[in-house]
Formats: structure tokens, sequence, C-alpha cells
């Protein structure tokens, strides 16, 4: 017996299923699995999968989850590290004996009845080096669709593993969908996720948040790169060059738009290399490079439109062998197609809300579930980069940090320099959003878009990032940006989506050393001049308003920051500190 065989059997030996399914990541199985979801397994009383008109959306599925089971719950979302310091203030933290004898009790016989699927993936290039081989257990048929969409799933991930131990280990069941019994468990020295009660994504689907993120943060501590919930993607201009950057945003703050953006302006134009997580190495050439260790997208449906983000519908109506998933929308009954808030065209006559029942758009509730989601393959992308399966990843010359900001933040700043820069990212700040179960719309501070994903004490994470540029003899500029700013209604100023490759180009004029820029307490801001903005609609007032820095604001800010800083006490590295002082006193 092989050491994967034998811990899927002591897994089983818990969880106690009736079948135990060994996934090949074929198209024919994939095809099995759905009609499982179809017509024998059920959640909340609902079978898995529903088809949908595959005319319109080919090889697509409706999935409605349990009700209570919408969004990443932080709150029950556990770092086990043998000492609390190690995870630190960032994270819920519980002893991993403590932890285990917890998940030990609530796991025995939680699979009675159904069918434990073992998934062997990969996350990476499977000839990458950076790659990681791993095996989840789940027992429902969603999530094993979800992953073959997700990662590389391959049975040859049997064969690389063989005889070693230390491949990466999941294991997942729904449960009873109880809240009360719900816990995402990290054991980053074990590389084990153990997660109970929840079927949705960032809970569910380990090889995304909580392998690729929360554990890989920490082996990037011990190895020497990064982990980051960013976006990667490469920028043409009209001569033809592609300059690949990557930008980490808070959950739904526009990551999956940004990476597949449609550009407004002659020549330019957007590769896709990845939408939510990459992962980032010291080239021996002294630049960063980055991979993306996904193969699909898990993006937010409401507002997604050929208008907002047309290379994403073109991405779910493409259709081939990958299932697309469409999980909590609307149902347009007539068309039998999937339906959200900001989708093209009138309000379907008749609409199924996202929980099954006859909507009616006079009471003023969502149809589709705010968090509601699609789930499609990156190989249905019209603009994947021709680099996205490149084993080495692409070269890094931008990494942009960014957030939801209705006040304060300019619409883009530039670092310093590195030891600047990592400032710059540690005191982002967003207002939350539907993604994580929370109020939404409060300004929380959220470093570097990683405080739910950072597997570790923030500080050291910090410390880790300050030492990355050390070693980088050609580090990436670093820019912050936020298309969120409103006006005195409340309106949006920055028009967005199609319209951020303005902001982009100044990017890449600043790389290229095209432009000058206005040095000021929090970074470097354009000058009005050099920032394209032909065409649009915005008032000087108001786009002086894009790049103005409120000082009494930012004191404010820096009060909040400081408070934040604070909990994590003398670990805190000095050089934040240092930046973080300059700063107050040009304020
Ligand atoms: P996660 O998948 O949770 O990590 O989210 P994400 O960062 O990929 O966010 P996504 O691109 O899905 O966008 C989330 C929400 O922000 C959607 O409702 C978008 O329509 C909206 N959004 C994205 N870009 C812009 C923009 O430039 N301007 C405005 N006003 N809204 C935007
Ligand atoms: C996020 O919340 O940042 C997501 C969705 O990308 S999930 O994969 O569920 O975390
Ligand atoms: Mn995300």
């Amino acid at each position: 017996m092989t050491p994967l065989e034998r811990w899927v059997e002591e897994q089983a030996k818990l969880t106690k299923p009736d079948k135990i399914y060994w996934c090949d990541g074929s198209e024919e199985e994939a095809r099995r699995l759905i009609e499982i979801g179809i017509n024998e397994e059920k959640i909340a009383g609902n079978p898995v999968f529903y088809e949908l008109n595959h005319k319109a959306f080919p090889n697509s599925y409706l999935h409605r989850s349990h009700p209570t089971d919408v969004a990443r719950t932080e709150q029950v979302t556990f770092i086990c590290h043998p000492g609390k310091e190690t995870a630190g203030p960032n994270n819920n933290w519980m002893a991993p004996e403590e932890a285990k004898e917890k998940m030990r009790r609530l796991s025995d016989g939680c699979m009675r009845g159904r069918t434990m699927y073992v998934l062997p993936y990969m996350m990476g290039h499977p000839e990458s080096p950076y790659a990681k081989a791993c095996v989840q257990l789940t027992d429902v048929s969603y999530v094993a669709i979800s992953m073959r969409i997700m990662t590389r799933m391959t049975k040859d991930v049997v064969a690389k593993i063989a005889d070693r131990g230390d491949f990466v280990k999941g294991l997942h069941s729904v449960g009873d969908f109880d809240p009360n019994k719900r816990f995402i468990m990290h054991f980053p020295d074990e590389h084990f996720v153990w997660s109970i009660g929840s079927g949705y994504g960032g809970n569910a689907l380990l090889g995304k948040k909580c392998f690729s993120l929360r554990i890989a943060s920490w082996l990037g501590l011990k190895e020497g790169w990064l982990a980051e919930h960013m976006v990667i993607m490469g920028i043409e201009d009209p001569k033809g060059n592609v300059t690949y950057v990557t930008a980490a945003l808070p959950s739904a703050c526009g990551k999956t738009n940004l990476a597949m953006l449609e550009s407004s302006l002659p020549g330019y134009r957007v590769w896709t290399v990845g939408d939510d997580i990459a992962w980032l190495h010291i080239g021996p050439d002294g630049r960063l490079w980055a991979i993306n260790p996904e193969t699909g997208f898990f993006g937010v449906a409401p507002k997604t439109s050929m208008h907002t983000n047309p290379n994403m519908m073109r991405t779910l109506k493409k259709g081939t062998f990958y299932p697309t998933l469409f999980t909590n929308t609307a149902l347009d009954v007539d068309k039998n197609e999937p339906w959200w808030e900001g989708m093209d065209g009138d309000v379907p006559q008749n609409i199924v809300d996202w929980l099954g029942n006859p909507w009616d758009s006079s009471l003023g509730t969502k149809a589709a579930h705010p968090n509601s989601r699609f789930t499609a393959s990156i190989y249905q992308c019209p603009t994947l980069s021709p680099e996205f399966d490149n084993p080495k990843g692409v070269p890094i010359s931008a990494v942009i940090f960014g957030g939801k900001r209705m006040h304060l933040k300019p619409l883009v700043v530039e670092g310093l320099n590195w030891q600047n820069s990592v400032f710059l990212g540690s005191r982002m700040g967003s207002e939350t959003t539907a993604a994580a179960v929370h109020a939404e719309g409060v300004v929380r501070r959220d470093p570097m878009a990683m405080l739910p994903f950072c597997g570790y004490n923030m500080a050291d994470y910090f410390r880790h990032w300050l030492e990355i540029g050390k070693r980088l003899s050609k580090p990436p500029k670093v820019f912050s940006i936020n298309w969120f700013r409103t006006d005195d209604r409340g309106n949006y100023i920055w028009p967005g989506f199609r319209e951020n490759i303005r902001v982009l180009k100044w990017i890449v004029d600043r790389i290229n050393n095209n432009v000058g820029a206005k040095e000021t307490a929090i970074g470097y801001v354009p000058h009005l001049k050099d920032l394209n903005v032909d065409g649009l609609n915005i008032s000087k007032k108001n786009l002086e308003k894009l790049l103005a820095i409120d000082r009494e604001g930012w004191k404010r800010e820096a009060d909040d920051i400081e408070e934040f800083y604070k909990k994590f006490g003398s670990r805190m590295p000095k050089e934040i500190w240092d930046e973080f002082n300059k700063m107050k006193e040009k304020l």
C-alpha cells in the first residue's frame, strides 16, 4: 500500500463513506459526476445540479447551495500552528491537537450514505519547478467538478506522488451544513487542510485559498517566495510590447474584471494569466516571476455583462469539454438560462431567485445572491495569455495594490522605493464585500489584500516582503489603485472597467520612464496631463479630486493604520514604522 492509499484508507475509516471513487479527471468521468449530481445527490433536498440551456451557455449547470452556505466564513477559519504567535493577531488560532480532536469528533461518520471522491490534482503546470502535487477528499460532486475546472486534475498525479508521503492533503465534507459545526482548519507544517460543514468555494475547494494562499504563504516564508491574492496580466502597448504586472485587490474588489479588461484605448490590449492567485519567485535574472497555480475562474456573477466584462461573458458562452457552473444565481425560467442583476438586456418576465422561489422585483430583494458565482475554465477565455502554460511563468514589472474606498484614496499612487512600497502594501484598507460573511461596506485594514489569507503572523509577512526586495536586483515598481471614489452625490467618479486601461497605461509609462510624477507624503501621484482622459466625461474638479491628497483625512487614516500595526507589537518591522513616521511627518 502506498502512503497515499494508506492516508485515504485512514480518512475513510473515520468518515465512513458508502463508496470511495478515485477520480482520473477525464471528460467521461465529469459527465458521470454531473449525472450523479442531477439525479442522485441532494443538498437541502435539492439536486446538486440543474442542467441549463446549452445553446446559450454550453455545458452549463446551475447549483444552489445550502441557504446558509453562500460565502467564506472567516470567523470559523483557523490557522493551527503549534504557537499562537506564529499565527498572529491576523488569524484565528487553535492548537493543532485540539483542532484535530474537534474535527475527529465532527467527522466521525460524516460521509455515511455518501461517496468519497479522491481528487488528485496539481497546483501549477506539472512541468513547473514551482508546482505542487495535491490530493483532496470530498463527499460532494459539486466540489469534485469545481476542482476539475479550477485545477489540473489527472491521475498522473497519483504516480507523481507514488511512494512519497509529503503531498498536500485536503479532507473536505459538507457534513450536515450546520453553521455551528462548520470549521476550516489549516495545519501549515503538515501541508494539510481539514474542512467541514461548507460547500462554498473558498471553504471547500481546498486547492484555492486554503492551500494556494494560506498554506503556500507559509511555504513561501520557509522557501523564499510569495503566495499572493493577485491577478497576473500582460499589458500590450501599440508597439506590441507586453509588460506583465500583478494586482492584489481584496475579495470582490475587481480582480477578475481587471484580469481580462477590454481596452478602451486603441492599440492597447490585456492578456490574462490569472485572476485570483499568484505564486511569485525570484528568477535567476533577479526579477520577480509569476505563475498562476489555478486553471479556472471562480468569479462574482452580479454586474457581469457585455458592458463591464465582455471577455467573461464570452468565456461563459464558449463551451468546451469543461462544464461551466453557476452557483446561487437566479434563473430565467422561460429561457432556462442563468440570470443576475446587471446582466445585459431587459429583466426577464419569469425569474426564480437563488433560493428557488418565484421572484417579485417589487419586493426589493435580490434575485441572484450578491456573492453568486460562476466557475469556468480559463482555457475558454478569449484573452488567455500565450504564456499561461509556460512552466517558468512571466516576468513582473509592476505590483499593484488596491481596494474599494469611496473616500480618501487617490486613483493611483506609486511607491517611492521598495521599503516605502512594502509600507504602501501594508497600509492598504478596503470596504468589506459580500464575498465573506460579515457587515458590508465597513473599512478594514487589509494589507496586500491578504488579511483573510496570510497563513502566519503578518508582521513576519511584512518582513518577508522586505527581504524578498533585497534579493531582487530588478524589483518591480509598486502602485496602489482605487476605482471607487465617489462624488458629492455618492456616484462613482471614475468610469472603471475598460477605462481602467488609462491608469494601466500611466503605470506602463512610469515603468518605461516615459513620464514624471509628483512626490507627495504618500508616494508619487500622476501629473494630470500625463493621464489620458480623452473622451471621458469627468469634470476638472472631480479629476483633481481623484488625484488630490486630503491631509486631514490621511492623518485620520494614519491613526487607524497605527492601531493596526500596534496589534503586532515588537514583531512589527522597524522599517515599516520608519516609513510610517516619514509619511506622518510629511502630512
Ligand atoms: P474575488 O473573486 O472575490 O476575489 O473578487 P474579484 O476581486 O475578482 O472581484 P470582481 O472582478 O469579481 O469584481 C467584484 C465587483 O466589483 C463586481 O460587482 C464588479 O462589477 C465590480 N467592479 C470591478 N471592477 C470595477 C470598476 O472598475 N469599477 C467599478 N465601479 N466596479 C468594479
Ligand atoms: C475570494 O473571496 O477572494 C474569492 C472567492 O476569490 S473564494 O475562492 O471563495 O475565496
Ligand atoms: Mn479572491
